[in-house]
């Protein structure tokens, strides 16, 4: 493997940057220097911590722009997208920022003293991010437990370390102490298992594929390591016959083609009711046809490209170029294009109907009532978002109940808030991020008694 990742820009194909990948001797003297910066940032006050929290968020606020292009750059997002992905770095540090002073335990009333609980911090954390959003999902981990008092090694993936490298940067610029947060660009059979079988590293935050979530889960808790995973979906977006039509179809297309498909709640399974099947695909051909796919740099471009060449294949071998849909426009090349997709007339067993595809590709699948639907939408092995469009609050509130999966959105298609819990059901992971709790997760939970009755005799 080599010892260099090289940065594409994924609508060009031109190289963005070659960076050095680190090694295991690399992980060591990171956890090392981490260890140490962990013990100092655990000591300050409180009210300490948060300053400068704040300020590694006011000096992210800073460099908004630079951060934004930077990823339209690497990972081929659409400027919108990039710069509310750096404004969401920036609001994830001031939430847990104001978290830091607000982590506190309980008082449990015995006899013969008093009981406390504490919540202290676990150590080093390591966050192994994907590339599909590089700069939210690293701050996922990397903030609350920062403010929770841990230091932070974080593996971005090898097609994106940039933004990653340059945060860190600003994290010293804002006045963190030197070693508390370190990103170790790298391969993730060579980088990435060198921090989860570490044993210095206390917690290992995964966001990625099952098949490396499972790997990761097995070898970090044979340490009896902390591990959360987020491992992505294939989530429903189920609309009902009672629906307001026109806004569903409105909002389906950018609810799956939104980062070109590569987002782990893209509502790629479209489930219509029976009866007013054919107009809503009559409504949703034109929304599909009118998305603007080109140049992410273009302020007015809806879809970019997809990251690489490997998820490109990996898209097409999902779909049959013949197959009935509805299909919209994309650049030929170079970089890494593919069009928007709607497939109808597909097995609901089909892989493309039930594994999570990474592509802006989804399938429309056609229910007669209510229990079709849910049966339907709990098909596949994931469970991490689902949206349904109904007007009958009865229903919403049925359905929203035996759906199966960590995010649910009536009437709307919206998953990810920092401040409300994120996870998912089933095989989409384990473990929950963001929202009120969002800290304790990066704690261990101490309980002391104090005697107010002297030694027991
Ligand atoms: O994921 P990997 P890939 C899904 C999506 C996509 C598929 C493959 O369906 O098409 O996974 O993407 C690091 N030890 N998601 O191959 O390999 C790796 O370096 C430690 C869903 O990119 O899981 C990167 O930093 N780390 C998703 C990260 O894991 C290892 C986001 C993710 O890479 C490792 C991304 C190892 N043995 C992909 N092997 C979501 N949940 O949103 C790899 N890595």
């Amino acid at each position: 493997m080599s010892d260099q990742l090289q940065v594409l820009n994924p609508a060009t194909e031109e190289v963005v940057a070659t960076v050095p990948a680190a090694s295991p001797a690399d992980v060591d003297a990171a956890v090392v220097r981490a260890t140490k910066a962990q013990a100092v940032w655990s000591a300050l006050a409180p009210g300490e911590r948060a300053r400068l929290l704040r300020r590694f968020a006011v000096t992210v606020d800073d460099h908004l722009e630079e951060l934004a292009r930077l990823e339209v750059r690497e990972a081929g997002h659409t400027l919108g997208n990039a710069r509310w992905e750096a404004g969401n770095v920036r609001d994830l540090l001031d939430y847990a920022a104001g978290g830091v002073e607000r982590l506190t335990g309980r008082q449990i009333p015995v006899a013969g003293g008093l009981n406390v609980t504490i919540h202290e911090p676990l150590g080093v954390v390591a966050v192994i991010a994907p590339w599909n959003f590089p700069m939210p999902i690293a701050a996922w981990g990397t903030a609350p437990a920062l403010a929770a008092g841990n230091a932070v090694l974080l593996k971005p993936a090898e097609t994106t370390p940039l933004t990653a490298l340059r945060l860190a940067e600003l994290a010293l610029e804002a006045g963190l102490p030197e070693g508390l947060f370190q990103v170790l660009p790298g391969h993730g059979p060579v980088t990435g298992d060198a921090l989860v079988t570490h044993p210095g590293v206390a917690k290992i935050v995964f966001t990625g594929s099952t098949a490396v979530g499972k790997q990761i889960l097995a070898k970090g808790s044979a340490q009896l390591k902390r591990v959360t995973l987020e491992l992505g979906g294939k989530s429903p977006n189920i609309v009902f016959a009672d629906a307001d039509l026109e806004a569903a179809a409105a909002a389906a297309p950018l609810s799956f083609l939104d980062n070109s498909g590569q987002d782990c709640c893209a509502r790629t399974r479209i489930l219509v009711q029976r009866s007013v099947h054919d107009r809503f695909l009559e409504l949703l051909a034109p929304a599909i046809e009118a998305v603007t796919v080109g140049d992410p740099a273009d302020e007015r471009t809806q879809m970019g490209p997809l990251i690489s060449r490997a998820q490109l294949d990996r898209v097409r071998s999902y779909v049959d170029p013949k197959a009935p849909g509805i299909r919209g426009t994309a650049p030929e090349g170079p970089g890494f294009w593919y069009p928007p997709t709607v497939l109808t007339g597909v097995d609901p067993a089909a892989r493309v109907a039930v594994e999570e595809v990474f592509g802006p590709v989804a399938v429309v699948l056609p229910f007669d009532d209510e229990a079709d639907a849910v049966r339907l939408a709990n098909a596949t092995d994931y469970g991490l978002s689902g949206s349904l469009w109904t007007r009958d609050v009865g229903r919403a509130l049925r359905v929203s109940q035996a759906v199966r999966a960590g995010n649910l959105s009536v009437n709307s298609h919206s998953s990810v808030r920092y401040w409300t819990p994120f996870g998912g059901f089933k095989q989409s992971g384990i473990g929950r991020e963001l929202g009120p709790d969002a800290l304790t997760a990066f704690t261990e939970t101490k309980n002391v008694f104090i005697s107010t009755e002297g030694p027991a005799q």
